[in-house]
């Protein structure tokens, strides 16, 4: 993901003292004080306007992000307010070349050069301090995206859903040809868990679970949790729902067919929905599977593929709810 490579972003004042050092020693080369102030005026102005810049294109362009991660962007730290960062940070670094060059210019014709290159460093820092809440702004959302999971929109993907314990995590670690991945996940504390199998030679499904945010009734959820459901369900192409008929995991079928009811509501694609610890209790008119014994698992894979040709994966795409956003 590209949010993995964006650098740390500087301080206000990390710039400052950055460009200043780099300019003093240039500085130093010169021996008329004249010529040497005005370099070192030049010099800061290009030093910070190129250090602006570079965080400004260390960011990716989210309009060409894949949606899941322009949501979640938006869900964790506001599109909006990283774009106004990104758009100050620019300004600043325009701005402090526009008054490094004028100011340089200026002093060919200046009696004191020195009041004159405070004078300019002065109006440069000025700038910058302008930008600073945006600089550290930008450094918290990099802090958050970096440690966003890979998921693959490309990919053939299937959500799994179902309360807590009926098995979602044994299913995705048995299918899954390499160990899942499991990434912070800022929606819950438990983390998403990424999942994949070959099919084919270029081919993967990849498998999606997020403890804590598909096993619960939505009023149970918070605003960032259902925004976060909406951002998961939109990289599906198919939702496998799993029910434990024997109850082992601690809530009532009546419960889950309920939850399983809610997010046929809530999905554009479709849900399919089997039993798992059929080594236990099965349940008319549902496949059956288990994940200890291995039952059932192979069928219940060549099922959701049957959904792979027909994906369309344009289901809903629902803005999040703004009234409620910061
Ligand atoms: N008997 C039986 N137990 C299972 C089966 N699948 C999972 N379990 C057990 O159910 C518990 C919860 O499984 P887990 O995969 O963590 O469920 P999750 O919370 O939905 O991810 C674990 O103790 C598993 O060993 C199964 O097919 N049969
Ligand atoms: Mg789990």
């Amino acid at each position: 993901m590209e949010f993995e490579t964006i650098p740390t972003v500087p301080t206000a004042d990390e710039v400052l003292d950055r460009s200043l050092r780099r300019a003093a020693a240039k500085k130093k080369l010169k021996i008329n004080i004249d010529t040497a102030n005005e370099e070192f005026v030049r010099a800061v102005g290009s030093a910070i306007h190129d250090k602006l810049k570079s965080v400004v294109t260390s960011f990716p362009s989210f309009e060409r992000l894949p949606p899941f991660y322009q949501d979640v962007t938006d869900i964790l730290v506001s599109l909006d307010r990283i774009k106004k960062s990104l758009g100050a940070v620019t300004w600043a670094a325009d701005q402090v070349r526009v008054i490094g060059s004028g100011y340089a210019r200026s002093m060919r014709k200046a009696e004191d050069t020195d009041q004159k290159r405070r004078q300019a460093v002065a109006r440069m820092a000025s700038v910058v301090h302008q930008v600073e809440d945006d600089l550290l702004f930008l450094n918290e959302a990099r802090n958050i995206l970096r440690k966003l999971p890979h998921v693959n929109e490309d990919e053939f993907t299937v959500v799994v859903a179902g309360y807590p314990n009926i098995g979602k995590s044994s299913f995705i670690r048995l299918v899954s040809t390499a160990e899942p991945e499991i990434a912070a996940y800022p929606f819950t504390t438990k983390g998403i868990i990424v999942g994949h199998r070959d099919i084919e030679k270029r081919e993967r499904i990849q498998f999606i679970d997020t403890p804590g945010v598909l096993e619960r009734p939505v009023e149970e959820r918070n605003l960032i949790e259902r925004q976060a459901v909406s951002a998961i369900i939109n990289t599906a192409d198919v939702v496998l729902f799993i029910l434990d008929a024997s109850e082992h995991c601690g809530y009532s079928l009546g419960d889950q067919t309920r939850l399983l009811d809610e997010i046929r509501e809530l999905v554009g694609v479709p849900v399919v929905t089997v039993v798992n610890k059929a080594d236990i209790q099965g349940l008319e008119g549902y496949p059956a599977m288990s994940t200890l014994t291995g039952e059932g698992v192979e069928e219940v894979l060549a099922l959701l593929l049957t959904y792979r040709a027909k994906a369309t994966k344009t289901s809903l795409r629902e803005p999040p709810q703004p009234e409620t956003q910061e």
